[in-house]
This record gives structure tokens, sequence and C-alpha cells, in this order.
């Protein structure tokens, strides 16, 4: 089980409480649909994709950030048990969407971006240390069924 100091536990609290979902999460979608654009097809129902301008302005794209950001939410509020809060989107990634574990990790790093944007010099490097094990952890826990 992964062990998290008080200190830790504060830097995410601490993060998460200046996140706005309904920012954060459309916009790091958009930017993973962009940079690396063979994530796009796992969105074919999404409608027009079909430029930078269509995906910032895609409404289901942006609307699916915002549930994406909800899991994180979730992870959030478990700290102590993210694999098994997470083990039923395990199963649907691997099992249903077919994502490539491989993205988890991508959206991750797009979402660290967009944190540091938005953060500026709030985001200090030891919360960015600890935000990337939070990452870390909810990306194994994505992973699980994979294996
Ligand atoms: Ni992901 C659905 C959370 C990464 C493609 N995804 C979800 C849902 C949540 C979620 C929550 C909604 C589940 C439900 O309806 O029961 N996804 C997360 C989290 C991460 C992540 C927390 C990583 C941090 N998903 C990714 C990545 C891709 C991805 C990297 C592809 C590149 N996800 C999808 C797709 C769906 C999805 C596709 C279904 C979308 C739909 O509505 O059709």
């Amino acid at each position: 089980m992964v062990e998290w100091t008080a200190a830790e536990r504060a830097a995410i609290t601490a993060i998460w409480g200046k996140i706005k979902i309904d920012e954060i999460g459309p916009q790091a979608l958009a930017r993973l649909l962009i940079v690396y654009p063979w994530t796009q097809r796992y969105f074919g129902s999404f409608g027009n994709l079909s430029s930078s301008a269509a995906i910032l302005g895609n409404a289901k794209v942006a609307n699916h950030g915002k549930v994406v950001l909800g899991g994180l939410d979730r992870a959030v509020k478990n700290l102590d048990n993210i694999k098994d809060s997470f083990s039923a989107l395990s199963v649907l990634h691997s099992e249903k969407l077919h994502v490539d574990p491989d993205n988890f990790r991508l959206l991750g790093d797009i979402l660290t971006i967009v944190l540091a944007a938005q953060l500026g010099s709030f985001f200090t490097v030891e919360y960015q240390a600890t935000w990337h094990k939070f990452l870390d952890v909810v990306i194994s826990a994505l992973r699980r069924q994979y294996h």
C-alpha cells in the first residue's frame, strides 16, 4: 500500500483546492488530443476533431475533460485506497475502451503542464514531486487490469 506523509497529504489537498475542474479538465483533454493526435482514435464518437480550433471548441471534449478530472477527484478523496476505487475504471479502459496504457502517462504529463501554467509559483518543486507521486499511483491503479 502507498504511504503518504502528512506533508504529502497537505500538498495534494492544497493543489487540488486550487484546481478548477471545469477549466483544467477541458484544457488538459483538448491538449492531449492536439499534442498527441493518435489519442483521437478513442474519441471517434465525439464529432469534429479535425483541427486545434475544432478540438478546443468541441463541447464533448470539454465535458469529457471534466469527467476525467472527476475521476481524479475520487482518487484525491480516497488517497489510501486508490487501487480499489479505480478497479472498475481500469477494467473499462482495458477491456472495453482498449486504451493503450502508455496514454495515461501522456495525459498525466499534460495535466502537470496545464497545472504549472495555471498555478505559477504556487506549484513549487516540492508540490510537483508530490503531484507526480499522486499521478504515479493513479496511473498504476488504472494499469492494474492490464497486467
Ligand atoms: Ni478515460 C471514460 C477517467 C485517461 C479514454 N475515463 C472515462 C471515465 C472516467 C475516466 C471517469 C468515465 C467512465 C464511465 O463512464 O463510467 N481516464 C480517466 C482518468 C484517466 C483517463 C482518471 C487518467 C488520468 N481515458 C484516459 C486516456 C484515454 C481515455 C489517456 C485515451 C487516450 N476514457 C477514455 C474514453 C472514455 C473514457 C474513450 C469513454 C468516453 C465516452 O464517453 O465515450
